[in-house]
């Protein structure tokens, strides 16, 4: 059902204070800045092999992220898995009794097709399907 990590999603309160890190100190390849308007971030996309690293920044404060922040700080926020078949990978996980935020894909950066699994049913890590995009 899964074929590799696709990216994981940190968090970070500026785009712009946490970019040079990423892409001038570890010399990632950085891929642009996109706005996801559905989940109220700006993320910018840094390569490593065949995954990413996704910086995200609220732009809202009743964004998922800015509430993540709040009560965590900066950190890890998510990982995402590479699927295939993003609703055979839904229904999957429904039958087996996990608990998803999102029973239906919903549009992530990129073009991609995402679902989120609550951290309740993954041991506290909040978890990304994600397919497709470019
Ligand atoms: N990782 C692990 N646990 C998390 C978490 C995260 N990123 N975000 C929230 N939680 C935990 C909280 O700590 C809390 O746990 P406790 O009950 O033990 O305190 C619990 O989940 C409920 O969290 P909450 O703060 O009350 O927040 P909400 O219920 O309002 O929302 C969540 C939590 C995960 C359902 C919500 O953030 C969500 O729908 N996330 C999916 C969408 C998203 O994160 N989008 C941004 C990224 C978009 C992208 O990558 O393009």
């Amino acid at each position: 059902m899964l074929q590799k990590i696709n990216h994981i999603g940190i968090a970070v309160q500026s785009l712009e204070d946490s970019l040079p890190f990423y892409r001038d100190i570890l010399a990632m390849p950085f891929a642009g800045v996109e706005e996801v308007a559905e989940q109220k971030v700006r993320v910018a996309m840094l390569g490593i092999g065949e995954s990413k690293i996704e910086l995200l920044e609220p732009t809202s404060p009743d964004s998922p992220v800015a509430k993540f922040l709040e009560k965590n700080g900066q950190g890890i926020h998510h990982i995402a898995y590479e699927v295939d078949d993003i609703e055979g990978a839904i229904a999957s996980l429904v039958a087996a009794g996990a608990r998803m935020i999102d029973d239906k894909p919903r549009s992530g950066a990129h073009g991609t097709k995402i679902a989120f699994v609550h951290p309740k049913s993954s041991n506290g890590v909040l978890t990304e399907l994600c397919q497709g995009g470019h």
